[in-house]
């Protein structure tokens, strides 16, 4: 494409959210607890005590959100399906009057003219399955596939595309080996079944939605995060290939390639034998996508140690590379940084496109989740003029942009998120947003940056 300020005609404008970090109304409906309520009660978890309510309320205020969604003109809505509203005890009975939420949800997106985007796994495991042993445990895997099977039937022949499994490397490293997240276990072995179980259960459940008979294409949201080395030394570069290798590759391998990366399954040996793998299982696993989606923030760059470095600059990963090998560490490289403390740094989103365009073959990608956290008020014209967001997304899509032109098959964009909400370990306290949520009286206001995409998505130039 000459025009470097347009987007393909048929670009897909969208943006993202998920059940726990907006719904709220916890207990409504017959909805049962997930490990995100159980791990939200234990003191410290989560920041200022936050919970799951009241969230934005988006379970009841959906209509308008949607009438929102309209406004910023986008073409499509990534939702997640909570697990626990559909089967309250993980499997067994359905609960109808949950799986009739995402039913109404869905109507009422086509009748806005906005395509349904559904993720099955954004994190909110119902609590019963973690007591019977949680990803850890190969049944979730099973269980998974009957819930996909279930929303597939009651969804299928109104949503076209399907995200089996957010991020999994969160699931599996944030949850179960630095316990940040829920279910806020500490254990190196759970992890890597963890993460073996939930690739299977994308598998299976990409095959269970196939087998709904629906206009289904199935992919899944990867966090595949761009690792690079801090120094040119052999020992930065060795070091910079064993994280990448425990952060990207022993996800996507398996469900790219089918099979386990060689030198992770070396580097792990001291933790794990693999023995959670059985024949047949990375078949499964790599049942054919029709998409993948690609979830992008900010690149890191490791170092083999911190000799040397300035201590300011440097952060420990020995935990997030499950202690494999010498430890090595994160370094900041001095740009600006997020409310999350996340540098921005758009290269990292253009080499990431490369790189897994190579990775599947061909298939279209997505950026199914791309944002930042800044610290918004809203002023006393009663706007909020974020301009540091709406420069991110600015500088990220043109990033995305040149991407297309090197030949990358991405299709569409979905911005993280449409409202501010629950931000995880951090509560309400960092705010994604297109759109400002005063979570008191539950008011929304479309920030600068949401006006800006808006005016995107409605010309597919940048304004
Ligand atoms: O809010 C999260 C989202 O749930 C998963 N991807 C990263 C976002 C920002 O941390």
């Amino acid at each position: 494409m000459n025009d470097s300020n347009a987007f393909p005609d048929d670009f897909l404008w969208g943006a993202a959210t998920a059940s726990f970090q907006i719904e709220g109304a916890t207990t409504a409906d017959g909805r049962g607890r997930s490990i995100w309520d159980t791990f939200a009660e234990i003191p410290g978890k989560i920041l200022g005590g936050d919970t799951g309510d009241p969230a934005d309320d988006h379970y009841h205020r959906y209509p308008s959100d949607i009438a929102l969604m309209r406004d910023l003109n986008l073409g499509a809505y990534r939702f997640s399906v909570a697990w626990p509203r559909v089967f309250p005890e993980g499997r067994g009975k359905v609960n109808q009057a949950g799986l009739d939420f995402y039913d109404r949800l869905v109507d009422t997106l086509l009748e806005a003219g906005i395509q349904p985007w559904a993720t099955l796994y954004h994190w909110d495991l119902p609590q019963a399955l973690e007591d019977a042993g949680g990803w850890p445990a190969r049944d979730t895997a099973h269980h998974f596939a009957e819930y996909a099977r279930t929303v597939g039937e009651a969804l299928g022949d109104r949503v076209t595309h399907w995200m089996t499994v957010n991020e999994p490397w969160c699931s599996a490293f944030l949850g179960h080996l630095e316990g940040v997240h829920a279910p806020g276990r500490r254990d190196a072995g759970d992890t890597l079944a963890a993460t073996h179980h939930l690739l299977l259960g994308h598998g299976l459940a990409a095959q269970a939605l196939r087998s709904t008979g629906g206009p289904t294409r199935v992919g899944l949201a990867h966090n595949q995060a761009v690792i690079r080395p801090h120094g040119p030394s052999a020992e930065d570069v060795r070091a910079a290939r064993r994280a990448d290798g425990v952060r990207n590759r022993l996800f996507t391998d398996p469900v790219l390639k089918g099979r386990y990366p060689a030198d992770v399954v070396r580097d792990l040996s001291e933790v794990s034998d693999f023995s959670f793998v059985r024949d047949g299982d990375l078949e499964t696993m790599s049942t054919p996508l029709d998409f993948l989606g690609v979830n992008f923030y900010s690149p890191e760059f490791v170092a083999a140690s911190a000799d040397g470095l300035d201590p300011a600059r440097v952060s420990g990963a020995g935990d997030v590379w499950l202690g494999a090998g010498p430890e090595e560490v994160h370094v900041s490289q001095g740009l600006p940084v997020t409310h999350m403390g996340w540098e921005v740094d758009p290269t990292g989103l253009y080499d990431v496109l490369l790189r897994l365009a190579g990775d599947s073959g061909g298939i279209d990608l997505y950026v199914t989740e791309n944002g930042c956290a800044f610290e918004d008020t809203v002023t006393a014209d009663g706007r909020v003029h974020d301009h540091d967001r709406r420069d991110y997304y600015e500088a990220h899509l043109r990033a995305a942009r040149e991407a297309v032109d090197a030949g990358v098959p991405l299709r569409g964009y979905f911005a993280w998120s449409l409202l501010d909400n629950f931000e995880w370990a951090w509560g309400y306290s960092r705010r994604f947003g297109l759109v400002h949520v005063d979570y008191a009286t539950q008011e929304r206001v479309v920030k600068d940056s949401g006006l800006w995409y808006a005016e995107l998505a409605r010309t597919g130039r940048f304004p």
